[in-house]
């Protein structure tokens, strides 16, 4: 599995009987009796009282995507950039059939949903890989109202097209905007660059050892190394799967109110957003409610989540994302009067304004997790380097980690340390953490820059085996990954 890419080991096992692709499940360190995921108890399945069930069917499969006279032969569910777009409302019953058109296996993973163990959609972990030509079914209520998406849990596949908005509405949501917009940033290799699967092959060869690594203790006067947010060359930047040769326009009238959910799917960069010629409103991280608070732009690091309101001006505007530390970026424009839009080089002052980091910002009272002792406290040190490239958690890379093992019913404190040069968004799945730090800011998904440490609190509530991975794919796949387990 080294040294030729899990695509073409797919591909070339023809009839791709149980045991070929038992062979490439190489994400199963704790199987249970039966070398399976283990299984947990599965809550009642019922949508709470006055919600109702939400019936969606996906098909990942071969599509060409057009992303603005770029046309690019990938994997999606659809057509369109947001083919599959999920919508409910929070205590709705999802009930998702996933039939699988690829030549590979595949899962969906809905990030940031605290979802049952069965449902979370990690092969080896959760359920078992949906093989081609295969249909899973994924039922589960959603618990808390917010902007998420969802994505494969399956290698690098996610640097496809397989990935898409995954709304929920709060049923007491005041409402105050006229209008919302989803916007979407993602890098783009696949179809017109080189193939996430070669590229990640390419990258696990190397297997860059990861026992040591410097400590904080060892940068002595070093100064903010800065956001070097990835390694790899993307040839474009999308925002809602356009080029900014071909950018998206949102219409609107001057003086509205428009809600932004914006979602990082990249795999592997951290953008800097902002709206030209306007303050955004931070009112939502990762789902769940913070203390508002104005700022000129945001980074929002791969798997981030925020909400933010704007009053909007007379004009067109650049909504501009800035591949943070890879340049050049991504773009769409907002349209509330005629005129022509600019170019798409256009500067936007904002971009060097001042730019809000997640862990900034502070929980509105309705999200805080109530002040408590921690029972437990585990050390996640993140190891490893460019190169040769290899990342670990602790010193282990995935396949040899050491899960950290927690009882139910406990307040757990994770701290982890960034012993590396670069950052790494950590995502833990099935709970939200709560940041001391932050004065208890709740998030799924934190940015952890280089030697930082940031702690992050949970309550162990729902009980399972859950991934606690770096979400720049190709630091998970090539060993930063590792799990929460309950036991
Ligand atoms: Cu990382």
């Amino acid at each position: 599995m080294t040294t030729i890419s899990r695509r073409h080991v797919l591909l070339g096992g023809g009839a791709l009987g149980a045991t070929a692709l038992a062979g490439c499940v190489d994400r199963a360190p704790s199987p249970g009796p039966s070398g399976g995921p283990t299984s947990y108890p599965t809550p009642s399945l019922t949508p709470r009282a006055g919600r109702t069930t939400v019936e969606a069917a996906l098909r990942p499969r071969p599509v060409t995507l057009d992303l603005g006279g770029v046309s690019a032969p990938t994997w999606g569910y659809g057509d369109e950039w947001d083919s599959g777009l999920l919508r409910g409302t929070a205590g709705d019953l999802f009930r998702v059939d996933v039939s699988n058109e690829l030549e590979a296996s595949t899962s969906v993973h809905w990030h940031g949903v605290r979802v049952h163990h069965a449902a979370d959609g990690v092969p080896g972990v959760t359920q078992e890989p949906i093989v081609p030509g295969a249909t899973f079914r994924y039922e589960f209520v959603a618990p808390d109202p917010g902007t998420y998406f969802f994505h494969p849990h399956s290698g690098v596949q996610l640097d496809r097209g397989l990935h898409a908005p995954f709304i929920i509405d709060d049923p007491d949501e005041p409402g105050a905007y006229d209008d919302e917009w989803v916007v979407v940033l993602d890098d783009w290799t696949d179809g017109v660059g080189r193939d996430p699967d070669d590229i990640v092959a390419d990258l696990k060869a190397e297997d860059g050892d990861v026992s040591g690594g410097m400590g904080p203790g060892m940068m002595g006067g070093m100064r903010n190394p800065g956001m070097v947010s990835g390694s790899i060359e993307y040839p474009h930047f999308l925002i809602n799967g356009r080029v900014p040769a071909a950018p998206r326009t949102f219409e609107g009238r001057p003086g509205q109110r428009i809600r932004l959910r914006i979602i990082n799917a990249a795999t592997e960069t951290v953008f800097r957003i902002a709206l030209g010629g306007h303050r955004l409103t931070v009112t939502y991280t990762d789902g769940l409610p913070v203390r508002e608070r104005g700022t000129d732009a945001i980074y929002l690091a791969m798997g981030e989540r925020y909400d933010a309101v704007v009053t909007l001006g007379d004009g067109v505007f650049p909504l501009a994302a800035r591949a943070e530390g890879k340049g050049g970026g991504a773009l769409a424009f907002v349209r509330t009067a005629s005129g022509e839009a600019p170019t798409a080089n256009v500067r936007v002052p904002e971009l060097d304004g001042d730019v809000l980091l997640g862990t900034r910002l502070a929980p509105a009272e309705s999200s805080r997790l109530p002040d408590g002792d921690v029972d437990d406290t585990f050390d996640v040190r993140l190891n490893g380097q460019v190169d040769p490239y290899g990342w670990g958690i602790n010193g282990l890379k995935y396949g040899n980690h050491e899960p950290l093992d927690v009882t139910e019913g406990r307040r757990v404190r994770m701290r982890m340390t960034n012993m590396t040069m670069m950052v790494h968004p950590m995502h833990v799945h099935g709970h939200s953490w709560a940041l001391p730090g932050s004065g208890g800011l709740r998030k799924d998904t934190v940015l952890v820059a280089p030697m930082e440490t940031i702690e992050a609190d949970l309550i162990t509530d729902n009980p399972g085996e859950w991934m606690l991975h770096c979400h720049n794919l190709y630091h998970a796949e090539t060993g930063m990954m590792t799990t929460m387990r309950y036991v």
